[in-house]
């Protein structure tokens, strides 16, 4: 059996190597879901590291490496997802300016596509105009945000004021996550939605679309 723990501990070590082998084997022959997988192993991974950097008992090097053996394992697990075919219309993602923290934003994606979403990820340290021309040239009906640092949580309603700017702000969902945000903070702001996490954020904009919402192009 699979023992997520170990893949946790894997991550925090940024030991690609045991990281590798044990997604390998929750997916090829233990068939574990993918979720799963992310939920009970490398996101507690995550956030171990990160709670000892916080403590000062881990560097941002650290960090860095068990960042590399999350993002190898989600290459493993990305294709594993089964994919929901019903066009359900564009989302634009991306971390607001300032931020370069993109693992969390990477799972909306995974977890919007595989909603049936189509994703245009702008990557991190993405600026208001960005966000807003996006929105414009995709039609998107989604625009989705993330920050984990507390100063840039103010680029969220800077990306908002700019959809406002450009007349786009009236077509558009807009959910934000990421730690220090929560649905109080992102209603106080002029958005839309907020999710917990990935999957969560996926359902939210699901429901309030509705099950038929068609992509426009
Ligand atoms: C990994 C990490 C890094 C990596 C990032 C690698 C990468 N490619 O992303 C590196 C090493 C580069 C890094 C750098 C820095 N980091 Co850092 N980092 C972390 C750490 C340890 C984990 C974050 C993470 O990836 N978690 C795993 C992912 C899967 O979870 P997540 O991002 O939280 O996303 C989940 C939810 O939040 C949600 N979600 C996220 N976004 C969205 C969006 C939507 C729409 C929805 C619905 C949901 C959603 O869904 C996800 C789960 O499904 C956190 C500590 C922590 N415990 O969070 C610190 C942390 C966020 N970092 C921190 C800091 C300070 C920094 C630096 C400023 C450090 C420095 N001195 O340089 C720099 C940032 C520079 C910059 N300008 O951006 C602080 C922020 C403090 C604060 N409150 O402001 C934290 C909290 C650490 C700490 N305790 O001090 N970091």
């Amino acid at each position: 059996m699979v023992d997520y723990k170990e893949l946790a501990d894997a991550v925090v070590t940024g030991n690609l190597k045991s990281v590798t082998s044990i997604v390998d084997k929750a997916l090829n022959v233990e068939k574990r879901p993918p979720v799963e997988i992310v939920e009970k192993g490398l996101a507690p991974g995550m956030n171990a590291i990160g709670e000892r950097y916080a403590k000062g008992e881990a560097f941002l090097v650290d960090v860095i490496v068990a960042s590399n053996a999350f993002k190898r394992a989600m290459e493993s697990i990305k294709p594993h997802f089964r994919t929901n075919t019903k066009k359900r219309g564009t989302a634009v993602m991306g971390t607001v300016e300032g931020d370069i923290h993109d693992l969390g934003k990477n799972l909306v994606c995974i977890a919007l596509e595989v909603n049936g979403f189509n994703v245009i990820d702008l990557g991190n340290d993405v600026k208001p105009s960005a966000f807003s021309s996006a929105t414009r040239l995709n039609k998107a009906e989604v625009v989705g945000m993330s920050t984990l640092i507390t100063t840039t949580m103010v680029n969220l309603k800077n990306v908002i004021d700019q959809l406002i700017e450009d007349g786009v702000r009236s077509s558009v969902k807009v959910i934000c996550g990421g730690a220090p945000v929560d649905k109080e903070y992102v209603l106080r702001i002029g958005g839309d939605l907020y999710g917990r996490d990935a999957f969560e954020g996926a359902e939210v904009v699901k429901k309030t679309l509705g099950p038929s919402q068609k992509a426009r192009d």
